[in-house]
């Protein structure tokens, strides 16, 4: 028997490497697939899983586009150019036909999603796609920062939702005192503008205006949800009318959120704010006992706002300092 050189060694170790790495690429190539049906984000869901699932697309696309031109000895045979234009052909009516099935599982069709696709797609072939070496060296410079640039405005929004994430947990019980620039996408109506006109707290509040729309108002989706071991919910509204403004303060749990959103199931005032700065302050006991049925699962508080009654439409309201607190009046 002879002795096995380096050169065998390493023909080994390459021929191991290639089977491994075949088998991972498939395994999640299969798991990709499985994913674009069934599991991810649902309507209750967190905001940065729901983003991160949607990036998802663009990693799929990138893996599956990388194992076709690698592997299709078709497409490997074509120029660059030529594989681009059959990849984003084929990644267009894949994705499209994608999104229609999707409709099959309970889910919606998205043509930002074929768009992510699309996008997937393009990082691998200016990236991973062997061809890509037979253009000439500026054009495939320009093609990648083309892409990363893309692939960056795509990841944005994700960055800045983990951030305001990481924010709101360090500032709580502090709900929302909009001093940070992101904090209106805690909210349901992304619109709504911070202003610093008006402040109780720091420099800025949330100009809410009040126009004749059903429901006109705000509500607060994004926050940490276990309010056990605070005692309060503290909210200060501005108004500047010389009439008192009747609106509704509206505080549920996930239960409530899940279960049909009755009257009887949430807690619900009525509050007459007159000109000035308005602090309501409730005590979560009130909260806790305001369903007629069962009481509110503080653990889990889903959303809350405040929304117009009749309104005029012309009132604005400011609101500012929303937060938990230990004792009535004062912070934590
Ligand atoms: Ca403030």
């Amino acid at each position: 028997m002879g002795r096995i050189s380096n050169q065998d060694n390493m023909h080994m170790n390459n021929v191991t490497f290639r089977a491994v790495k075949g088998v991972c690429f498939t395994l999640i190539s299969i798991l990709c697939f499985i994913f674009l049906f069934i599991g991810g984000p649902n309507y209750y869901s967190g905001r940065v899983f729901t983003q991160a699932w949607s990036l998802g697309h663009i990693f799929a696309f990138c893996l599956w586009t990388y194992i076709l031109t690698v592997n299709w000895k078709y497409l490997a045979n074509e120029t660059y150019i030529k594989q681009c234009l059959i990849i984003f052909c084929l990644v267009f009516f894949v994705g499209s036909l994608i999104e229609i099935i999707q409709i099959k599982f309970n889910r919606t069709a998205c043509i930002a999603d074929v768009i992510r696709d699309l996008k997937g797609s393009a990082l691998s072939i200016a990236f991973l796609a062997p061809a890509r070496r037979t253009i000439s060296k500026a054009i495939l410079r320009f093609a990648q920062l083309s892409v990363v640039l893309i692939i960056i405005f795509e990841i944005y929004p994700l960055a800045i939702t983990i951030s305001d994430e990481v924010i709101s947990k360090l500032q709580f019980p502090l709900i929302a005192g909009f001093e940070t620039p992101f904090e209106t996408s805690r909210l349901s109506n992304s619109k709504l503008k911070r202003d610093g006109s008006v402040a109780i707290e720091g420099k800025y509040s949330l100009k809410v205006p009040l126009t004749k729309k059903k429901y006109s108002g705000v509500g607060f989706k994004y926050f940490p949800k276990n309010w056990k071991g605070y005692n309060y919910f503290h909210m200060s509204i501005y108004q500047t009318s010389a009439n008192n403004i009747n609106v509704t303060l509206k505080i549920y749990d996930l239960i409530h959120a899940k279960t049909g959103r009755n009257y009887n199931d949430r807690y619900s005032k009525n509050i007459e704010l007159k000109r000035g700065w308005n602090n309501i302050q409730v005590p979560l006991q009130e909260i806790v006992n305001a369903p007629i049925d069962r009481t509110m699962d503080l653990n889990h508080i889903h959303a809350f706002g405040v929304h117009a009654i009749d309104p005029s439409g012309k009132d604005v309201i400011y609101i500012d300092d929303v937060c938990l607190l230990k004792q009535s009046g004062t912070d934590e």
